[in-house]
Order: C-alpha cells, then sequence, then structure tokens
C-alpha cells in the first residue's frame, strides 16, 4: 500500500513544479459561479443548526459565515457559506463567487472545487477536495476567498487538519498523471451492503478538473481475518467526477478497502490505494 509520508514527499514536488506556472493574479479566471439546485431548493429551508461553524467575518451591512458538518479534514469536504445583515436575517438576493487556494509560504496552489449551489435564503453549498492538510510553520495554509455582488472580496483562512484515516489518495495513473481519488465514506459506518462513492480530480499544472470514464475497481477485506465479502459492485462514472458503486461489509471490525482505477478495462492506476473503514 502507498505509505503516507511518501505520498506527501511526490504531492510536493508535483507542486513545487506547478508553482512556477501559478500567479497570484491568475488565481481568479477560473472562479466558478453559483448554480441553483432544484432537488436542494425544492423542500424545506436547510437546518444550519446541526452545523459547526468555522469562521465568520463582517461587512459594512453584511455578516458571513462560513460552517461545515464538523472540522474540515484534507478529504473532500461539504461547506455552507451564509450571508445576514448585521441582525442575522437572511439576505436572500446575494450573489456568491468563490475559489480556494492554499498559501504554503513560499509558494500556493489551489484544489479541486464544485461550483457553488444556492440553498436559497442567503444561503450556498461549496463542495472542495482539501488535497493536503494545513502544515505548521508553512504559509496560511487553505483559504476560500469568495466574492460578494461582484464587489466585495473576503478571504476566509480555513483550518485544514489531516484526514485520519486518509479519505484522499494521490495516484499516478497512464492518461491523466495525478488523480486524486476521494472517498466519501466517514471513517465508521455500519455493518452491510451500502452505496460506496468517490470523487476523481486530476491536477493539471494549478488546475483540478473533474475526471470522468473511469471505472474505480473496489475490494473490501479484513486484513485481521483474511477474508473479504461477495457482492460488491464496481464504482462507476455519473459525471462532474462523481462515482458510485456498492460496497458489502459482512461483519464488525476492521476493514481495509482495495482501490484501482480502470480505463477501457485496463488497470491505469500505478498503485494499489488502500483505505481503512472502521465498521461498527
Ligand atoms: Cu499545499
Amino acid at each position: 500500500m502507498k505509505s503516507v509520508y511518501f505520498g506527501k514527499v511526490s504531492m510536493l514536488l508535483g507542486i513545487a513544479s506547478m508553482a512556477l506556472v501559478y500567479s497570484l493574479t491568475g488565481c481568479g479566471n477560473n472562479t466558478q459561479t453559483q448554480q441553483k439546485n432544484p432537488a436542494d431548493t425544492a423542500g424545506n429551508a436547510f437546518d444550519i443548526s446541526t452545523l459547526t461553524k468555522i469562521t465568520d467575518t463582517t461587512l459594512t451591512d453584511n455578516k458571513v459565515s462560513v460552517f461545515a458538518q464538523d472540522s474540515l479534514t484534507s478529504k473532500n469536504e461539504t461547506i455552507y457559506i451564509q450571508f445576514t445583515d448585521l441582525e442575522g436575517s437572511p439576505v436572500t438576493n446575494a450573489h456568491l463567487d468563490y475559489d480556494v487556494i492554499m498559501d504554503m509560504g513560499m509558494m500556493s496552489h489551489g484544489g479541486p472545487y464544485y461550483p457553488l449551489i444556492d440553498l436559497g435564503n442567503g444561503l450556498f453549498k461549496a463542495e472542495v477536495v482539501f488535497i493536503m492538510a494545513n502544515m505548521d510553520d508553512m504559509g496560511e495554509g487553505w483559504m476560500l476567498h469568495a466574492v460578494l455582488n461582484k464587489k466585495d472580496s473576503l478571504s476566509f483562512l480555513l483550518p485544514v487538519s489531516e484526514a485520519k484515516p486518509a479519505r484522499t489518495i494521490p495516484v499516478g495513473t497512464k492518461d491523466d498523471s495525478q488523480v486524486f481519488v476521494s472517498l466519501l465514506l466517514p471513517a465508521e459506518v455500519k455493518t452491510g451492503s451500502q452505496p460506496i462513492d468517490f470523487t476523481l480530480h486530476k491536477m493539471d499544472h494549478n488546475l483540478f478538473s473533474v475526471l470522468d470514464g473511469y471505472t474505480v475497481e473496489i475490494e473490501p477485506f479484513m486484513p485481521d481475518m483474511g477474508h473479504g465479502s461477495p457482492n460488491n459492485k464496481t464504482a462507476t462514472t455519473k459525471g462532474n467526477g462523481r462515482y458510485s458503486g456498492m460496497v458489502n461489509f459482512t461483519m464488525k471490525g476492521h476493514w481495509k478497502i482495495k482501490v484501482n482505477l480502470f480505463k477501457g478495462g485496463e488497470k491505469v492506476s500505478q498503485e494499489e490505494l488502500v483505505f481503512p473503514v472502521e465498521v461498527r
């Protein structure tokens, strides 16, 4: 399996070389614009009371707060951005653009992120893949840049710690060089057959684009007991870099999921990825 240490070093080398082509003025040109999502806006107003506030800032007339399900770690994360007036009432007509940058001191780089979804009531949903954790004494770390109503520019420092166990792992591939494979399962799951989702993004200099057309082959096994499980289903493309399959955990305990990328029936990932999962 891939050692975390070597994964980091190779990622840093890749990032150092792409720093040469990165400029701070260039980061605005791939800013994602918001989308309306009928599925998210059709139901009742989204309840943010169960979320954790990560950070906030106050403008002349508005307050902008950033929420997440829990703390942020180095994986595919969903972030919520809320606009209110100074009294806390939602600002319903806000327009928002955003991007993410990691400031590592000597250099900066981006990461994959999806277009914003407008949940209504001044609330927006962003999905970001933090490809590494903030590192002590190396720059400011991850920052979320938001532009409100095409004029007010805001920057939020995001505390991103290391995901344990790893949920986003880089791997070399035959055609697409470095690919970030993100497993969307939490660290702990229940027994039984359940959906297993991944996102795939390729890194091309400082651009991170979604990667479709692969299949993600999964093989769960229990290292302590020397067995796997039947009736697993390879994750196949759903578009937008998203893949979905089925995984079957037949008993409680420590499981690992071996993951390989295939394209046109051929294995194209240069090494097998291993994602630990605790089944309770
Ligand atoms: Cu970094």
